[in-house]
């Protein structure tokens, strides 16, 4: 099966992109530099209606969504166990959940506190105030439940701990208090040790440069 990402360094797509890597599949690349209106492009928006990274392209059929890509490459490549293997459907849909808590609840969390203007047209100290208030409150959820593991799921690495990663860093980059957690602290060390994370995270950046990217 043929694969093209469309992505942009420092966006969530580099969940999708460590999760190609760990899966060792070959995949094109494209960056949608999103700091500069291109994901709005007539081109972009044939491919993504929503005008977001990540899109997967899997032969000629898109798939958004960041969640539903991961899942998707657990699924062709289920030897890299992106997600525990397991035959037990609920923890399956437990799995899932993971993800799409991350996608739908924590990560909007993350954009609130970040980028507050773009949920009001007034004053945005009150929304982000609020958006705080909400990512503490998962946080203490995520601390908790890595209290004395390595990983999200204990002693096997996952793709949840990625996503995890990408979120709290990026709120960490705006000021957030990432480090007061402890528990999330060390994970936030050892993500980005894993070998899949490094060649994610070279690519990125060698995208970032390649593309001139200015952040805001
Ligand atoms: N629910 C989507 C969210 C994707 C998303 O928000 N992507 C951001 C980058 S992290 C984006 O493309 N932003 C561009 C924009 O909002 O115009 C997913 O999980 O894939």
């Amino acid at each position: 099966m043929k694969l093209k990402l469309y992505h942009c360094p420092r966006a969530c797509s580099f969940v999708a992109m460590n999760a190609l890597e760990e899966a060792g599949l070959e995949y094109d690349e494209q960056v949608i530099n999103i700091f500069a209106g291109e994901q709005k492009s007539p081109g972009y928006l044939a491919i993504h209606p929503g005008g977001k990274v990540p899109a997967l392209v899997a032969d000629d059929r898109v798939i958004t969504e960041n969640a539903s890509i991961l899942m998707f490459i657990h699924r062709i490549a289920p030897e890299a166990e992106l997600l525990p293997d397991t035959t037990d459907p609920v923890f399956r849909g437990q799995q899932f959940s993971d993800l799409v808590w991350c996608s739908s609840t924590v990560h909007p969390f993350m954009r609130q506190v970040r980028m507050p203007i773009r949920y009001t047209d007034g004053d945005p100290s009150g929304v982000q105030a609020k958006g705080e208030e909400y990512l503490h409150g998962a946080c203490r959820q995520i601390d908790a439940n890595l209290e004395e593991k390595t990983w999200w799921y204990g002693d096997q690495w996952s793709i949840v701990d990625v996503y995890i990663f990408w979120i709290l860093a990026t709120a960490a980059s705006s000021g957030f208090p990432v480090a007061d957690y402890a528990n999330i602290a060390g994970l936030m060390d050892r993500a980005p040790q894993r070998p899949s994370f490094q060649r994610a995270k070279a690519k990125q950046d060698a995208a970032e440069v390649a593309a001139n990217i200015q952040f805001p």
